[in-house]
């Protein structure tokens, strides 16, 4: 079939793959350029990982007032959040305020997965094949596929002859799921397992939590916004957002640049507790070496398991929810009540860390020859992040190369925002670029506007292709691998490394440092888009 699903005229000069937060603004920004675009989405709304993420107690690890576009005054203004961390419906429903008010869903093709995409030399065009058979040409295209977005299901022996329901948090129903008197089974405790679970337990019979590695929560501190606060913040959103810009992350967190080790015991436990009460990822920007610093990171670990063991009554569980590894080395969770859960009689915490589960039968799971039967499985077990979705659309360029062949030992992109051989194929917070380090909002729309920039540099020096040249391409990968050398970051499994995904290549993917990768961005624009090949 050529043409659009609905057999319309399929040539675009953009085509933009999701209709998440990255998709939605590239969109928007396309549009004003005056280029005709398309954009293709999986699914039938928009909201990208807020679309998919329905798990109960799904919501933002950054605060609302921080987690929100910032390119429209307006927009910034008119917004009410109604919670300091904002819950995944309220996110859904500004992904689609967002969508109406700019009248986007026009140009977005919902049910539309990308299954291929394929660059022609000749003509400087890439064709785009979506599963249903739709085929559409496009000069340019632009992965906004998400870095969170294809859901990691482990191959335990038996999984699909489980009789009751399997709900992965990452692609949930859209109806509700009510587990009472249910025996709920979730299997992981990264953020996702640490957000559902004290929700689970509440409905539930029982539960069982099937942990591998525990995880560092602090509490979200989470309560209705207070109306006064929220137009004070509006009142200087500027300031805030200008704060936020530099720090490491992007987020407003009061970097405290002092060690750990340059304060007494007491000043550095009053840090800690006071970071603690305020809540979330802010405390991990307590000391400027927790990420550098072994002895400083210990620290932290100390503090952090002294709260796990006041709050778990049980010394045996609240060691077993103690983790060994580097505080932040996997992305810090932020709960409501997470450890608290576990004092209570129908929650059960089953350690895997020494013997995998060892199969799943009909009636519930198998561990170390003991059977725990079960009504329902959650798997939270994560993602193949940053790489997962981009690689399964089988992406062809230049003399038929393959996207995945070249990445067959770790992503090699320039930037984050492009990769050798793929000329005109963009990508929104790559795997080479902070993405997520940071406040993935303000680092999307650094990407959607630089592509934007670029596409209009393009047009007016009357060029039509662009691509890294493969020096810069490997300059840029070693420079992003030198500086996770440099960190605690690669000392444990994280998915960060795509250590989480059986034969993924070990690879520290994201930019360490979002201030500093910026500003790289801009002297690249300023130099004539140095590193780039434009033809
Ligand atoms: P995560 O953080 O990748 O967590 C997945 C969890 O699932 C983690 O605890 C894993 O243990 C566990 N897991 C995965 N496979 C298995 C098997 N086979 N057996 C037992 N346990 C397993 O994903 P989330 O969705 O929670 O969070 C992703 C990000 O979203 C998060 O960082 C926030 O930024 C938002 P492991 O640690 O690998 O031993």
């Amino acid at each position: 079939m050529t043409g659009d699903r609905d057999g319309a005229e399929a040539t675009f000069d953009i085509v933009i793959v999701g209709a998440g937060f990255g998709g939605l603004y590239m969109l928007h920004l396309a549009r004003k350029l005056g280029l005709k675009a398309r954009v293709l989405e999986a699914g039938d709304g928009v909201g990208g990982t807020w679309y998919w993420n329905r798990y109960p107690g799904a919501r933002c690890d950054v605060e609302s007032m921080e987690y929100s576009y910032q390119f429209c005054p307006e927009l910034e203004q008119e917004w009410e959040w109604t919670e300091r961390y904002a819950p995944q419906p309220e996110i859904l429903r500004y992904a689609n305020h967002v969508a109406d008010r700019f009248d986007l869903r026009g140009d977005i093709q919902f049910e539309s997965r990308v299954r291929a995409a394929a660059y022609d030399d000749e003509t400087g065009t890439w064709t785009i094949e979506t599963e249903d058979g739709g085929v559409l040409t496009s000069r340019y295209l632009v992965m906004a596929t998400g870095c969170l977005s294809s859901a990691n299901t482990p191959a335990i022996e038996g999984l699909a002859d489980f009789k009751g329901p399997v709900y992965h948090t990452g692609t949930w129903p859209h109806e509700d799921v009510d587990f009472t008197g249910l025996r709920v089974g979730v299997i992981g405790t990264g953020s996702s397992a640490i957000q559902s679970i004290p929700i689970i337990a509440e409905q539930a019979a029982e539960l069982f939590v099937f942990q591998r590695t525990p995880n560092y929560a602090v509490p979200a501190q989470n309560h209705p916004l207070d109306p006064d606060y929220q137009r004070e913040v509006k009142a200087h959103y500027g300031e805030l957002r200008a704060r936020a810009s530099q720090t490491r992350n992007g987020v407003d967190t009061h970097p405290n640049d002092v060690s750990a080790l340059a304060v007494s015991d007491e000043e550095r436990q009053t840090e800690y507790e006071a970071r603690w009460q305020n809540g979330g990822l802010p405390f991990m920007a307590a000391f400027n070496d927790l990420l550098v610093r072994q002895d400083a990171n210990d620290t932290a670990r100390a503090f952090l398991c002294g709260k796990i063991h006041e709050i778990v009554d049980d010394p045996a569980v609240a060691e077993l929810l103690s983790p060994t590894n580097v505080v932040g080395c996997k992305r810090l969770c932020v709960d409501t009540n997470y450890y608290a859960t576990y004092n209570r009689d129908n929650v059960t915490l089953v350690d895997v860390s020494q013997t995998p589960i060892e199969a799943i039968t009909p009636d519930g799971l198998i561990v170390d020859g003991r059977a725990y039967p079960l009504d329902v499985i959650v798997l939270a077990t994560g993602f193949d992040a940053m790489t997962g979705a981009l690689l399964k659309v089988a992406i062809q360029g230049r003399d038929g190369a393959t996207l995945k062949e070249k990445w067959a030992a770790g992503p090699r992109t320039y930037l984050g925002l492009m990769s050798a051989g793929f000329p005109n194929l963009f990508m929104i917070t790559g795997p080479g670029s902070p993405s997520v380090l940071t406040n993935m909002l303000p680092s999307i729309e650094q990407h959607a506007e630089w592509i934007a920039a670029c596409l209009g540099y393009l047009a007016e020096h009357g060029h039509e292709r662009i691509e890294p040249t493969l020096a810069a391409e490997n300059d840029w990968v070693d420079h992003v691998n030198d500086l996770a050398d440099h960190t605690l970051y690669p000392t444990c499994n994280s998915w960060y490394l795509g250590a989480n995904v059986p034969g993924k290549p070990r690879v520290f993917m994201p930019h360490i440092g979002y201030p500093t990768y910026v500003r790289r961005c801009e002297e690249v624009v300023a130099k004539g888009y140095e590193g780039f090949a434009l033809g």
